[in-house]
């Protein structure tokens, strides 16, 4: 078909779309290669600043990375959440898949399995970071993630402590929260292969000034990114507080095994979302099996997202209207 194969991913960041290209095409690397090949050149290149290293450093400071793989043709996965000290997240994920029985890793256990398997233990923090970080502190850590306590701004921000009497927080709005299209972008990316092989992964280093040990959508099966063969895969972008509820890569991925166009797919993975959050953020991509792709987003002016196949010769940046 002139549709496969197909790398599609989310937000305007060619180069990883190149990578995973080059790795399928050029190398003959297989679908789980080409969607590692790409997401780690955006960790490299510390694409839009919200994937690798050195950005969205946590209410301590410290970047952490979430980051899944998976692989369609047998279930496989691996992942990582709240990595520490390791740069390479997608491939520590990878790492677990393909040597270990487990599927998800997570914090400083994370970084010692990482190191076990060669990989360098670094610091995340850039000067960029830590001057974000400073920045957050002297405007006395707003926004924050917190609800229903008391900050002890003596130094810093915390300790905090819980109310006595807890404040109901009105349950449609994150806008409290500081979240904004701004502030948080994953790279998701759906492969597959001339031979029908799909393979979907994430890469994040989440939010900034996010409690320390908070855990995105990105490194979630069926949440950040979904894959099954046959089928088709999807990955999600967006306030994965909110994204991870409603498992909506899953949802994307069972509606196409049931026949349905992506675009469809897509609307209804992402409808309880919007019923529930209607200012929420977020935006999904999806292809099928036949390599027939689709995107849509909520909150977003515009929502850019990269593909290439046979028929698009390179890679082209298309967008949707939210
Ligand atoms: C998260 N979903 O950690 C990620 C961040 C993101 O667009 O995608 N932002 O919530």
């Amino acid at each position: 078909s002139q549709n496969l194969p197909i790398i599609i991913n989310t937000w305007f960041v060619s180069n990883a779309t190149y990578a995973a290209w080059e790795e399928l095409t050029a190398h003959g690397g297989s679908a789980v290669d080409a969607v590692v090949a790409g997401c780690s050149q955006c960790e490299a290149s510390q694409c839009r600043g919200t994937v690798g290293f050195g950005g969205d450093p946590d209410e301590n400071g410290e970047t952490t990375l979430d980051a899944m793989i998976m692989d369609g043709k047998t279930m496989d996965v691996g992942a990582v959440a709240a990595l520490r000290l390791v740069k390479p997240a997608i491939a520590v994920a990878r790492a677990v898949m393909d040597y270990t029985e487990h599927t998800l890793l997570v914090g400083d256990q994370a970084s010692l399995f990482a190191k076990d398997m060669g990989f360098t233990i670094e610091t995340l923090t850039t000067n960029k970071s830590h001057i974000e970080w400073k920045n957050w502190i002297n405007n006395k850590c707003q926004p924050n993630f917190r609800k229903n306590v008391i900050p002890d701004h003596t130094t810093s921000c915390g300790p905090y402590k819980p109310k006595k009497k807890l404040e109901k927080q009105h349950p449609n709005s994150r806008s409290n929260f500081g979240i904004s299209p701004y502030n948080h972008d994953t790279i998701g990316m759906i492969a597959i292969d001339k031979n029908g092989n799909i393979s979907a992964g994430t890469s994040t280093n989440g939010l900034s000034h996010k409690v320390p040990g908070r855990v995105g959508d990105s490194p979630l099966m069926g949440a950040g990114s979904y894959a099954m063969n046959g089928a088709g895969g999807a990955a999600c972008t967006g306030d994965g507080d909110i994204m991870m509820r409603f498992l909506p890569s899953f949802q994307a991925v069972m509606l196409m095994k049931s026949g349905m166009e992506p675009s469809l797919a897509l609307k209804e993975a992402m409808a309880p979302i919007i019923q529930y959050y209607p200012s929420f953020f977020g935006a999904m991509i999806a292809v099928s099996s036949n390599g027939t792709f689709a995107a849509v987003c909520h909150g977003y002016k515009t929502f850019p997202f990269c593909v290439v196949n046979p028929s698009f010769h390179e890679v082209k940046v298309l967008k949707v209207q939210c």
